[in-house]
């Protein structure tokens, strides 16, 4: 007798119409076969699904180019589909379920003919954890097989452990044929199901990835108790070998990645690397808050990123252990056949094919590499990956920071005044959008918890659900506010960022172990700021100026934005808890 997951494959196989089903065991040597075949037989358009790079500086790298239509995630067409529109929310886009599913239907009929279906069985977390989830997603594209090998735990093992049980997540995916009015990303909360077509573009197509570990897996956590969140996982050592562990909330494209890996520009401290985009939160037998990384590979932004910026990524990068890294919309240097993109170390080259494959011309005005290029690479390639990285457990955590990018108005850093006080703070912020989106760049908006394009249920909820959490933990973490993008009148950044950055985390570390003191920390309105030379400049050359600068709240700037923020508030009507509410007419009152 054929079992549920047999049974779901057979169907979709009878609906897409594929010349052949492929059940992917996420070996090496599959990898490798799969390279090749999008490097000699499949084609996007008119090109091959993958081009090999440089193995000697390059080892295992390839290159691979998207339709240019399909760059980014697309908001626009991501839905949530679930009979009770009230429980999906403002803020996502909302379909019935039937009518999605016969939309879907009429689009996936037919839609894998003369293509190879893949079936990948893959586990979200550690195997071992009581917390790792089983999946299997279907696609008909070597590039998100073998991304899914690099992002998720992909094996034979995960079809024994699924075995007769019904209890899987599943995931359809098609690139149909890339015709942006054709594509559309669907979430099924009741049947743990999300069908996606018409784009191979990570966060639409990697199912394990958004889909799943976030907008699928918040519904999980709103039911059993969990938070599911877009959040990097640290170790912070310090010169005493202390390690202390944070979780980090920074929309897409706000430098996650360069967190996550930070080399400490303060000597004896060091940063231990979890996860750089995602975190599930559980609450541990003793009551204190534990993350774990739900993924097993990066999926980073490649401008920008370069040995100054983030030299362990770089490493990772260039590590080259036998499962492939994959470049996707970088550019690519002619004459030596390595991936390049704007900011990466050294003179640029002089023959640049741009991302698009076309050659590119020093006085053109467009970027070389798209400002949403990526690079796919498995974690354990990582220097600094924590030892802690496997615990099945997950990591105990003292503090959560949230941050984002903002040129005005918020400080390098705050404290909340308590667990309350921080959710209000993550539920009011805002921040500039990037490129990791299909939307104009730039514009400041609403982004709670780095979590508006990611909650896959109404966010007025998510609040409940955050505040009952810190009710039930025996010592809630700290909560922080950061921001390592305000500028000054002249437009310059005020803070140096990157490995600088570990000044505000020994803060936020001697903080959240001594919530009591009575360190000379100054309040605001808005929160606790740092005391006077609290945040350690040594040997840093910046000027306490820019730092004060930086950490300034200034009254007026934040009355300015109230509005805005009680608009946005207030699109979740009563769902919206009144603790939220509270905690805006205490701001209010007292700026
Ligand atoms: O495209 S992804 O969603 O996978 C990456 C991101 O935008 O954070
Ligand atoms: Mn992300």
């Amino acid at each position: 007798m054929a079992t549920p997951l047999e049974k779901w494959v057979e169907e979709q196989a009878r609906l897409t119409k594929p010349d052949r089903i492929h059940w992917c065991d996420g070996s090496e040597e599959e990898a490798r076969r799969l390279m090749e075949i999008g490097e000699k037989e499949e084609r996007i358009g008119n090109q091959n699904v993958f081009r090999k790079l440089n193995p000697e500086t390059f080892p295992s790298s390839y290159l691979h180019r998207s339709h240019p239509t399909d760059v980014a995630r697309t908001e626009q067409l991501t839905f949530v589909c679930h009979p009770d529109r009230e429980m999906v929310g403002p803020n996502n886009n909302w379909m019935d379920p039937e009518e999605a599913k016969t939309k879907m239907r009429g689009l996936s009929e037919g839609c894998m003919a003369g293509r190879t279906m893949y079936v990948l069985p893959y586990v979200m977390g550690n195997p071992l954890s009581p917390y790792a989830k089983a999946c299997v997603q279907i696609t008909d594209i070597s590039y998100v097989a073998v991304s899914m090998g690099i992002m998720t735990h992909m094996g034979k093992d995960v079809l024994d452990r699924i075995g007769a049980s019904e209890n899987f997540v599943k995931g359809f995916h098609s690139i149909g044929d890339l015709d942006p009015n054709r594509r559309f990303i669907m979430h099924f909360p009741q049947e743990n199901l999300v069908w996606s077509i018409g784009s191979g573009y990570g966060g639409n197509a990697l199912l394990g990835k958004k889909c799943f570990s976030l907008r699928i897996a918040s519904w999980l956590g709103l039911k059993e108790g969990w938070l599911a969140e877009h959040m990097v996982i640290i170790g912070v050592e310090d010169p005493k070998g202390n390690v202390t562990y944070l979780v980090a909330a920074l929309p897409s494209a706000c430098g996650k990645t360069n967190l996550a890996m930070m080399e400490s520009a303060l000597p004896g401290y060091k940063i231990w690397t979890l996860g750089d985009d995602i975190a599930w939160l559980h609450i541990g037998e003793d009551g204190r808050l534990y993350a774990l990384n739900p993924e097993s590979g990066f999926f980073g932004v490649a401008p920008g990123t370069s040995l100054k910026t983030n030299p362990n990524m770089m490493r990772t990068l260039k590590a080259g252990t036998s499962f492939p890294t994959l470049y996707t919309n970088t550019a690519l240097n002619v004459d030596t056949n390595e991936p390049w993109w704007e900011g990466i170390d050294g003179p640029r080259p002089e023959n640049l094919l741009d991302w698009q494959g076309n050659p590119w011309h020093p006085d053109s005005k467009t970027l070389a590499a798209h400002p949403n290029s990526r690079f796919t690479v498995d974690i354990r390639q990582c220097p600094t990956l924590s030892p802690e990285a496997g615990n099945p457990q997950g990591v105990p955590i003292s503090a959560i920071i949230f941050g984002g990018r903002r040129s005005d108005t918020r400080p390098l850093v705050l404290q909340g005044f308590n667990w309350q006080h921080g959710v209000f703070m993550a539920a009011m912020m805002g921040s500039e959008t990037t490129a990791a989106a299909a939307h104009q760049v730039g514009v400041l908006r609403r982004d709670p918890m780095a979590m508006l394009p990611f909650c896959g249920y109404n966010m007025g909820d998510y609040f409940r659900h955050w505040l009952n959490m810190g009710k039930r933990l025996a010592r809630p973490p700290e909560i922080f506010c950061i921001n390592w993008f305000r500028k000054d009148e002249d437009g310059k950044f005020l803070w140096p960022g990157f490995g600088e950055n570990i000044r505000v985390l020994k803060w936020i570390v001697e903080r959240s172990h001594d919530s009591g003191s009575t360190a000379p920390r100054r309040e605001t309105p808005a929160g606790f700021l740092p005391g006077k030379n609290e945040i350690d400049l040594s040997g840093g050359g910046i000027s306490e100026v820019n730092l004060e600068k930086a950490l300034a709240v200034n009254p007026e700037e934040w009355k300015a934005e109230l509005p805005d923020v009680e608009i946005f508030l207030k699109k979740f009507g009563d769902r919206m808890p009144g603790e939220i509410w509270d905690e805006f007419n205490k701001l209010a009152s007292s700026l």
